[in-house]
Parts: C-alpha cells; structure tokens; sequence
C-alpha cells in the first residue's frame, strides 16, 4: 500500500466518523420534543450571556398566566422580535432547563383573543373573592346554651316586643358593664363591654358582646314587609358600625349583616341638636 493509498483511506475513515457524528446529532436534534405556545413578549434582554426574551403566556385550564424565558440564539430572529408583541412560538427544552427558541410568528389577533379572555376570567375571580366578602358580612345568631349572668351588668334600655310572631313578647335588653353609682350616674371607662340580649322565658340571643372602646352602642326595632329587624348602630371616634339583624322563622335564628363598618375610619365631626 502506497501512502498515497492509505492518506485517502484515512481520510475516509475521518470522512465516515465525522458524517456518522452528524447524523446522530440530528437524529438527537429530531428526538427533541417541540413545545408549541404563544403570548406576549414583555421583555427582551441580552443583559446575561445569551439573548433571551420573556413571554408572558396563558397556560392550563384555569388559564394562568405564565412567564416563560426563551434563548434566542439566530441574530436574524432576535432582531424580528418586538417588545409589546404577541408571538406563536416553538421552543425546545435543553437538559439543563434552558429553553431555546425555534420558530416565532407575530399573532396580534390571537393573542389579543386569549389576553381578552384572562382577563375575563381575572374579573370573574375578583367577582368572586366579593361575593366571599359579602357572605362574611352576614352571621347567624342561633340560641345560646347558656344564659349569660346579668346581674353584675347594667341595663340600659329594655323593649318588649312579639318577634317570632308566637303571640307572645321577648325582650330586647341593651346592658353595659360599667356601673351606676348612688345617685344613679354610669361611671363610664374609656372602654367597657356591651350586651344586647333578646329572650323570653325559654330562649336568649346574644345579639352583640363585644368590648367597645370610647364609644356606645344603640339600637332601633323595625319591620318591613313581612321581617323584623334589629338594627344596632355603634359609634365612636374611629369606628361607626351599622348591622341590621333580621329573625329568621324558620331556621329560629338571627342573621347578623354588617352594612356599614368602614376600615381605617377617623370621624371628624358628629352633628348635635342642642
Ligand atoms: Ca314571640
């Protein structure tokens, strides 16, 4: 064998090691599972060591919004890319996690269409979290167990009336726990604990029990239409509370609703009639 003969032999060799190295690298590049998605490009940066863009994608039944960042590592590609722009992109996911752009199409329309939709779908979510708001405002009052001993408190105001439509009247008593002194003055604390009470001779509802801090409570009796109401108002230098307390004949309970008790109240001025 010439030398000659055995350079191209070789060469050869190296020839079918290279090309064989190439076919399995694509075979390899082809087993690559490409994933399909498109959204919103909200950030293309070349800050780190390789280009990348985030895309803000809507994904899952729930329609969740997503961030996805992708390499972009064809220059033409990256150039075609605008910020603000809704894209159907292929992307392919590297062992090490790194996600590598493939293909990108501008879909202003579709993108749009899904973004619409979320957003949709966000309202409908906060509609919701309202609606659990609301129902927090309103508590049932069911009998108490045991009856609460008033004999340390004093009574404020007392009135009779035929709640449940029985015939016969219960009593709503108002009690504080601050006392009277001998010539009948309350000694009033900065706070003191308040009572409202509805019972007759077999059942009690405490309507209110609550520890209330330089302020008073009152209340009003009403019907309208078929119900009875209840209303308690508690004012004070940072908190004016209304709740309507209504008796539900069915059930035998009350049902508490907060209809005014904002947060973070700082009164400025109550009217007076002097
Ligand atoms: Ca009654």
């Amino acid at each position: 064998m010439t030398k000659k003969v055995k350079v191209i032999i070789i060469a050869i060799i190296v020839l079918f090691i290279i090309s064989s190295f190439c076919i399995l690298r694509n075979t390899d590049n082809n087993k690559r599972e490409t994933n399909i998605t498109s959204g919103l490009v909200l950030e293309k940066t070349e800050n780190g060591k390789k280009p990348l863009i985030v895309l803000q994608t809507i994904e899952g039944e729930k329609d969740a919004l997503k961030k996805i960042s992708l390499i972009v590592d064809d220059k033409n590609q990256w150039n075609s890319i605008e910020k603000g722009k809704y894209y159907y992109v292929t992307f392919y996911e590297k062992t090490n996690g790194e996600k590598v752009l493939q293909e990108a199409q501008l879909n202003e329309m579709l993108g749009k269409m899904i973004y619409e939709k979320a957003l949709v779908k966000d309202e409908e979510n906060e509609d919701k979290a309202q609606e659990n708001e609301e129902k927090k405002k309103y508590v049932a009052i069911y009998p108490s167990t045991d009856k609460l001993d008033t004999s340390e408190l004093t009574e404020l105001d007392k009135f009779n009336t035929d709640i449940d439509g029985d015939g016969k009247e219960e009593a709503i008593d108002l009690y504080t726990a601050a006392q009277r002194d001998s010539k009948g003055e309350i000694g009033w604390d900065d706070g003191q604990k308040w009572f409202l009470l509805v019972r007759d001779e077999d059942t009690e509802y405490v309507l209110f029990d609550e520890y209330v801090q330089l302020g008073t409570i009152k209340f009003w009796t009403c019907t309208s239409k078929d119900e009875y109401h209840i209303l308690t108002l508690q004012d004070g230098s940072s908190v004016f509370k209304l709740c309507d307390y209504t008796y539900d004949k069915e059930k035998g309970s009350f049902i508490k609703k907060e209809i005014f008790n904002p947060e973070f109240l700082n009164v400025i001025y109550g009217s007076f009639i002097s």
